[in-house]
């Protein structure tokens, strides 16, 4: 009986052996049709990401993620909170901290911390920072929302836009539950991460003494912001000393005559960034925000966010403080970013498409960020 089950495990060997080597070989044949997916075959085979990535978790900054939004924007949070988990923070951890100037319902908490094993975070906002300032006119606001509105301006007719900018301008990093951070990255309802990320970016920010990071440099619509450029103009002027030595001028204006020349409209799209909040603290930015609030184009006019910090980051900080994220594959819509070496496809690491990255259109300001920092 002995000889014979080890004859009996011998011929089951051979089998196994048989039948797994036809399977490695219907594999290695069938492996290219599995995974190449419809919109990477111009360049590649889709790898599945890796699952272990290098020294996750292994240490965090001092900073959070931050939404800001409304109630009825769940859905796209969710798909935003899903994809920067799976790219990248459900290897870091970084807590989440969701504002909103109501309060979020619990139907909106309860989905949202499904979602994450990280901290999470509720903040209603104080009045005072989303509320119109009583300097402002109710019958010269009135008139402007009707004469943008008729003007088609993007968002010219909003008022809670209005007031979604200027927070967004003045107020988020000093909101108290912030407080306590160095870092933040701002994300928006319905976004994507077409890649892992296999660093933590606000390390990187540290160890090299970064302020802003950006991932999308575009042109702003003129018809926001008539008389922006002129403010800031002035306010450069009165203020010689808050111009950093190094400053990007050439991202912001083309003819080489600094602050004497036009606005080329070029701005970082704020609605990604990773930021050291420290740098809207500063009596610098601080002083440029409350001189720009008081000259009320948050609301004659209809002034973004994203050309307020991105003047205040080209003309304070000095070039080697600014940081382009090139690697981060992004989308908000309407616009994606996608990493355009190889290294990036080929390892399986993105997933989109090179030839729409938003690098490639006339709108972007890409060429204005490589003159000035001369690459
Ligand atoms: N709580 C709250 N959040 C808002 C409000 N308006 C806008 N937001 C948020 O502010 C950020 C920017 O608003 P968006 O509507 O995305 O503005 P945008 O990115 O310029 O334009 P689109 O994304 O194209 O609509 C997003 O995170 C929104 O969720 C508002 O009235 N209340
Ligand atoms: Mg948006």
């Amino acid at each position: 009986m002995k000889l014979l089950g080890a004859t009996f495990s011998i011929r089951s060997l051979q089998y196994v052996f048989v039948i797994s080597s036809l399977c490695a070989i219907l594999a290695v044949i069938l492996r290219p049709l599995v995974y190449t997916s419809k919109e990477d075959n111009i360049y590649t085979t889709y790898l599945p990401p890796k699952k272990e990535l290098t020294k996750a978790g292994t240490h965090r900054e001092n900073a959070t993620l931050v939404v800001l939004c409304r109630n009825d924007d769940l859905e796209d949070v969710l798909s935003s909170m899903q994809s920067l988990e799976d790219r990248f923070n459900k290897r870091y951890h970084y807590p989440w901290l969701f504002l909103n100037e109501v309060p979020f319902t619990n139907a909106f908490k309860n989905a949202t911390g499904r979602m994450t094993d990280s901290k999470i975070e509720f903040v209603t906002l104080a009045p005072e920072e989303w509320e119109l300032p009583t300097s402002i006119d109710l019958t010269q606001l009135a008139h402007t929302l009707r004469v943008m509105t008729e003007n088609q301006v993007i968002y010219g007719g909003s008022l809670s836009y209005r007031l979604m900018c200027r927070f967004n301008s003045g107020f988020f990093f000093r909101v108290p539950k912030l407080l306590q951070y160095d870092y933040y990255w701002r994300v928006e309802p319905g976004i994507k991460f077409h890649c892992d990320l296999d660093y933590d970016p606000f390390t990187f920010m540290r160890e090299h003494d970064k302020m802003y990071g950006f991932v999308i440099a575009i042109r702003e619509f003129p018809n926001t912001i008539p008389t922006l450029w002129h403010h800031t103009h002035e306010f450069f002027r009165k203020n010689p000393e808050l111009l950093a030595r190094d400053n990007s001028l050439p991202f912001i204006e083309d003819y080489g005559m600094g602050l004497d020349g036009m606005y080329n409209l070029c701005h970082f799209w704020s609605n990604f960034e990773i930021a050291n909040l420290n740098f809207f603290r500063s009596d610098a930015y601080m002083k440029y925000f409350n001189y720009l609030d008081s000259q009320k184009g948050f609301f004659y006019e209809r002034w973004g966010d994203a050309p307020v910090h991105s003047l205040a980051a080209a003309l304070m900080l000095n070039k080697s403080q600014l940081h382009y994220f090139e690697d981060m594959g992004y989308f908000h819509p309407p616009w994606s970013h996608c990493p355009l070496d190889e290294e990036s496809h080929t390892s399986g690491r993105c997933l989109c498409n090179r030839d729409r990255s938003f690098a490639n259109n006339p709108y972007s300001c890409f060429e204005q960020w490589h003159r000035n920092m001369q690459i």
